[in-house]
């Protein structure tokens, strides 16, 4: 598309006002279903591995709201989850639904979604299964934004009965935030002047990069809020941090000129598995890879794309410890063996001394495809009748 944002390097356009909001599905995985089966709308859901009666190993993939509210959370051990939906019964709260999930079908769902909205914005970048931004500064002011916001949102709705929440603010940094503010179903807005005001009183923990462990450290400092950190001159945060600490220094300010990238590739498709044993058993280890590497590839052929340039794969030991390893080829491979192959060979380090010196068994693996290739999709996906109508964005852009 030559009609997207401006590159790095064009001359300097005078700094009309961007507009970019970022979409992001409620509950996704838990609202598919509880769409899927009606049964379960409104009851507690937790979508994820096999709880096996709080003996389960894995995690919590997403909870619907209902069981957030026991404190099941996505990347809860399945374990703990099983215990406080029991806790909850046993108060007399609803029983807790359980279940493995339908990764087709959240994909396909993810799919028909992505194609809706990137239709509708000037340029478009899908962030996540569930989320993605969109560039709507040909719309020239917020109100415009706002409400064009609103009638994708109803539309996401109408097609799909799903809902989503969306923030739209002058970046994606700031955009990101403000999707997070109001879930489910939100809708805020940023204005430019209003950037500081918002962010100031909100926990350093919406900055992105801020984990639970960064957190911690600046907490230590009495550093809580975004107000707080925006208060920390730069040199003491390279200090803290290194490199790190001058982007903190900007995202306190909301500060973020990244573009709104409109390639719409997925980066990359995979799947992991933890297993039910710790192991070293290398039959048994090649035997999963082997079947990773298979349903990687039937996904990567789904999602419409015919090669990939970079295979890599993952491992956990048993204390935890998580190590890639990858490979990269400059020709696209094609073939479920070429990918097999690979992952197998990537693999072989972790069973003796080069990857593995103390023998530690292996809790899971993952197999990756990344720096994929478009193919020919099969039957070209009707055109929508609404995509060249009011609503939409196409093709003019200003300065365009
Ligand atoms: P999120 O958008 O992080 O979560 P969510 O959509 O379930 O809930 P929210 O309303 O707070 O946005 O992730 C989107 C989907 O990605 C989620 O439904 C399941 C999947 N996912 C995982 O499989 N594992 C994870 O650790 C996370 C965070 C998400
Ligand atoms: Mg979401």
């Amino acid at each position: 598309m030559d009609d997207g944002p401006r590159e790095e390097g064009d001359p300097p356009a005078p700094p009309a006002t961007r507009i970019v909001a970022h979409l992001d599905m409620d509950a996704f995985y838990a609202a598919v279903e509880e769409r899927r089966d009606p049964e379960l709308r409104g009851r507690p859901v937790v979508i994820g591995a096999d709880p096996k009666e709080g003996r389960g190993r894995g995690v919590v993939a997403t909870a619907s709201y209902a069981a957030r509210k026991y404190g099941i959370r996505s990347a809860t051990p399945i374990s703990r989850a099983w215990r406080l939906a029991e806790a909850a019964r046993r108060r007399g709260e609803p029983a807790t639904v359980f279940l493995r999930g339908n990764h087709a079908l959240y994909r396909d769902v993810s799919g028909r979604i992505m194609t809706l909205i990137a239709e509708r914005a000037d340029a478009f970048e899908e962030a996540s299964i569930d989320e993605a931004y969109l560039d709507l500064s040909s719309l020239a002011d917020f109100e415009r934004a706002e409400a064009h916001v609103r009638s994708v949102k109803g539309l996401v709705l109408e097609r799909e009965g799903l809902t989503c929440s969306v923030g739209i603010a002058p970046n994606k940094l700031v955009a990101k935030i403000a999707s997070d503010f109001e879930k489910p179903d939100g809708l805020t807005v940023v204005r430019p002047g209003e950037v500081q005001g918002f962010l100031d009183p909100l926990s350093i923990r919406v900055v992105p990069g801020i984990g639970p462990k960064t957190e911690a450290l600046l907490r230590a400092r009495g550093v809580a809020t975004v107000a707080d950190l925006r208060a920390v001159e730069r040199p003491r945060l390279v200090e803290w941090f290194g490199k790190w600490g001058g982007d903190a220094y900007e995202r306190a300010r909301g500060v973020s000129q990244s573009p709104v990238s409109n390639e719409w590739e997925r980066k990359s498709v995979g799947e992991q598995e933890t297993f039910e044993q710790d192991t070293l058993d290398r039959t048994f280890v090649h035997g999963r890879a082997v079947a990773l590497a298979e349903g990687v590839f039937r996904r990567m052929q789904a999602d419409g794309f015919a090669g990939f340039r970079t295979v890599t794969v993952t491992v956990r030991f048993t204390n935890f410890v998580t190590r890639n390893r990858s490979s990269s080829t400059g020709a696209v491979a094609r073939t479920l063996e070429a990918l097999r192959d690979t992952a197998l060979a990537l693999l072989e380090p972790f069973f003796d001394a080069r990857e593995n010196p103390r023998g530690r068994m292996i809790r899971l693996i993952g197999v990756r495809v990344e720096k994929l290739e478009r193919g020919s999709v099969p039957d070209g996906a009707p055109a929508d009748p609404d995509a060249s109508g009011a609503t939409s964005l196409r093709p003019p852009l200003p300065g365009g």
